[in-house]
């Protein structure tokens, strides 16, 4: 591996790129992302305490919301994936996640979902987050924790934690699960607003609990940063799975053109693989 960047993020599962976004972009996202929170009713809240929201960024809001598309398609996000050999990615959809003052942590989970493809067993990537937090972060304020290395090898919290997001778990309803708990290895990944956290879908990640008196918000954004080098049936599923982008058509036609490189196609006719979000007994 004669490139430092990607032999870092193949090893720790997560790399970090500090100052991606301007300050202006940053509080246009945040403006944007209060609005569409204000949108949201109660009950949404009340089911995703540990998160704080779990709101849908699809095709649709990106097309919308110009914000959205600039961030979508950022050139700097772009040339930090380049740095790791990535020059090619795609965008599937996003979540705005918004920790309230004074919430609860996020459960240990992993957002592995291909794991029934043999690739998932391999360091190239196939779903990666982009993280943007819109504030800074700091462990008294909801930051980010991983578990470096988790993605590749099986660690005791895989046979502790659920393996799927459960409705509890999202509600917060025992705060005594494993879930919840502390392990030796894992790390704190505190950033500043605009910077610029990636991450393998499958690796090992939670939060702190927001003990301050800010919100806190995050853009998780889920690329395919090596699409167009993954085996055929991959890409039938990642179709499969991310769904059609039929909004993208009524989007402007400057929104469509910096847009455009980042679709998922895929028009042949290899057969997708089932979605598994339990890693198999290859993973060890
Ligand atoms: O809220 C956070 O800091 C992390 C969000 C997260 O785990 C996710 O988007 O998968």
């Amino acid at each position: 591996m004669d490139n430092p960047h990607r032999a870092r993020f193949e090893r720790d599962g997560y790399y970090i790129a500090a100052n991606v976004l301007h300050q202006d972009l940053v509080d246009r996202l945040n403006a944007l992302g209060d609005h569409i929170l204000a949108q949201q009713d109660p009950e949404h809240f009340a089911q995703h305490k540990t998160t704080g929201s779990m709101v849908l960024i699809d095709w649709a809001m990106t097309c919308d919301h110009p914000a959205m598309a600039e961030l979508v398609a950022h050139p700097n996000m772009l040339s930090v994936l380049d740095r790791l050999g990535f020059d090619q990615p795609k965008f599937g959809h996003g979540r705005i996640i918004s920790k309230p003052p004074h919430s609860p942590p996020l459960f240990w989970h992993e957002d592995g979902r291909f794991w029934n493809d043999p690739v998932s067993y391999t360091t190239q990537p196939i779903q990666v987050f982009l993280m943007y937090y819109l504030t800074d972060t700091t462990p008294q304020n909801g930051c980010l924790r991983v578990v470096p290395g988790s993605h590749r090898k099986r660690h005791p919290l895989h046979d502790r934690i659920s393996p799927r997001h459960t409705k509890e778990l999202a509600a917060y309803e025992n705060p005594d699960d494993p879930g919840f708990s502390r392990v030796d290895d894992e790390i704190d990944v505190p950033v500043k607003a605009g910077d610029l956290v990636i991450g393998y879908g499958n690796l090992l990640h939670a939060s702190h609990a927001n003990q301050s008196a800010e919100r806190r918000t995050v853009l998780t954004m889920w690329y395919y940063p090596d699409f167009t080098n993954l085996p055929e049936r991959t890409r039938a599923t990642i179709v499969a799975a991310e769904g059609h982008n039929s909004h993208f058509t009524a989007a402007a036609p400057q929104t469509r053109a910096m847009l455009a490189p980042l679709k998922i196609e895929y028009d042949g006719d290899a057969e997708p693989i089932e979605i598994e979000s339990v890693p198999g007994p290859a993973f060890k």
